[in-house]
């Protein structure tokens, strides 16, 4: 998953980015991508079980970029979703609901002119009518112009399946899922849970929201534990930045975990719910996608419940699943495919 830090003009990016770089080598970077590693406990149990030389952690991958302009627009459709960084501290005072609003606008209308451009050439053609293909791409890109038009963003958009995967292909930035991390002053910080309601109650909207003092959270990524601890519960945060973002991103991309094992190596996976089996094997290789002709699944409990493999099987809960089987969360699995 590649996730964008954006906003306006020295709201914070830069310095939020660092935060959740963490360690000083990664700080330094001159690099504008961080990977982060997502922590699970189930990770850890099937690396102590099977000992292998190699445990890899799903990851996220988090892009700080320069200040919004049509170019970084270009650039940023191809994330999977946004940070959006809103200033509340002194230097920059101003009213994050009414910055947010006014993001929300620019994406809009960047959104509607790729419709227009669009449904201008699809028009050019002049071969809609006897094309059906074409039509329903302009159905859809009517009926998303309209709600474009109401100052709606596409995320709120109900459509087909078919329709979505129109949809898909225009990347349209109202459409990708939003996190919002209110950069508050450190004087603020004692209030942050009534800052994110009084913003959510502004805009209106349920949005997953953090308020957090970004020049804090890039000293804490740098400290050791014991510092951490201490320095943490002196400003009364309870959790990092790091495992929050990635707690939120979780969320709002609906994010599973699946796992592979072996003695060569543990590793664990992002997949989206409702997912299949075959989607699994495409995140692992191409070729098992190409090629797939079964996946063992076990569930990371069973597995742990009945020590291993040959435990589930005894207790008939190995299974041998179809491409169109929906991965759960916490599943281990073991492709079969073709040679
Ligand atoms: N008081 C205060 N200042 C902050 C905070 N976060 C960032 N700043 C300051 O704001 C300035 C800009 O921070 P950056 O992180 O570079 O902002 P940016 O959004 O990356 O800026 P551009 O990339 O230039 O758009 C710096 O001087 C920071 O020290 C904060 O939480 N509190
Ligand atoms: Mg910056």
């Amino acid at each position: 998953m590649h996730i964008s830090i954006i906003g306006k003009s020295g709201v914070g990016k830069t310095t939020i980015f660092r935060a959740l770089s963490s360690t000083e080598q990664e700080q330094r970077q001159i690099s504008h991508i961080s990977i982060i590693d997502v922590p699970d406990e189930r990770l850890e149990g099937l690396f102590n079980f099977f000992k292998p030389k190699k445990k890899v952690h799903a990851r996220i991958e988090i892009e700080d970029t320069p200040v919004l302009s049509p170019e970084i627009f270009q650039k940023i459709r191809q994330s999977d979703a946004f940070i959006l960084v809103l200033p509340y501290f002194e230097a920059q005072e101003s009213d994050p609901a009414y910055e947010y609003k006014s993001i929300i606008n620019e994406f809009i209308l960047s959104d509607m002119a790729q419709i227009e451009q669009r449904l201008n050439r699809i028009a050019k053609q002049g071969e809609k009518k006897e094309n059906p293909v074409l039509q329903f791409e302009s159905e859809i890109l009517e009926l998303s112009l309209m709600h474009l038009n109401e100052e709606k963003p596409l995320i709120t958009l109900t459509v087909s399946e078919e329709g979505k995967k129109i949809m898909r292909g225009f990347q349209f930035l109202s459409q990708k899922p939003m996190m919002v991390v209110l950069n508050c002053s450190e004087s603020r910080l004692y209030d942050a849970i009534n800052i994110e309601n009084a913003f959510k109650k502004k805009i209106n909207q349920d949005i997953p929201c953090i308020a957090v003092c970004g020049t804090l959270e890039a000293e804490i990524g740098l400290m050791d534990d014991k510092d951490r601890d201490d320095f943490m519960s002196e400003y009364s945060i309870t959790e990092s930045i790091r495992g929050r973002i990635i707690r939120l991103a979780t969320e709002t991309l609906g994010l599973i975990t699946f796992f592979t094992v072996g003695e060569k190596e543990c590793r664990a996976w992002h997949l989206r719910k409702g997912e299949t089996v075959h989607e699994a094997a495409r995140t692992i290789h191409t070729d098992f996608y190409n090629k797939f002709i079964r996946a063992e699944v076990v569930s990371y409990e069973d597995f742990i419940k009945y020590n291993g493999f040959a435990g589930c099987k005894k207790a008939g809960l190995w299974r041998l699943e179809g491409k169109s089987y929906i991965v759960r969360d916490g599943d281990i699995i073991t492709i079969r495919a073709g040679a």
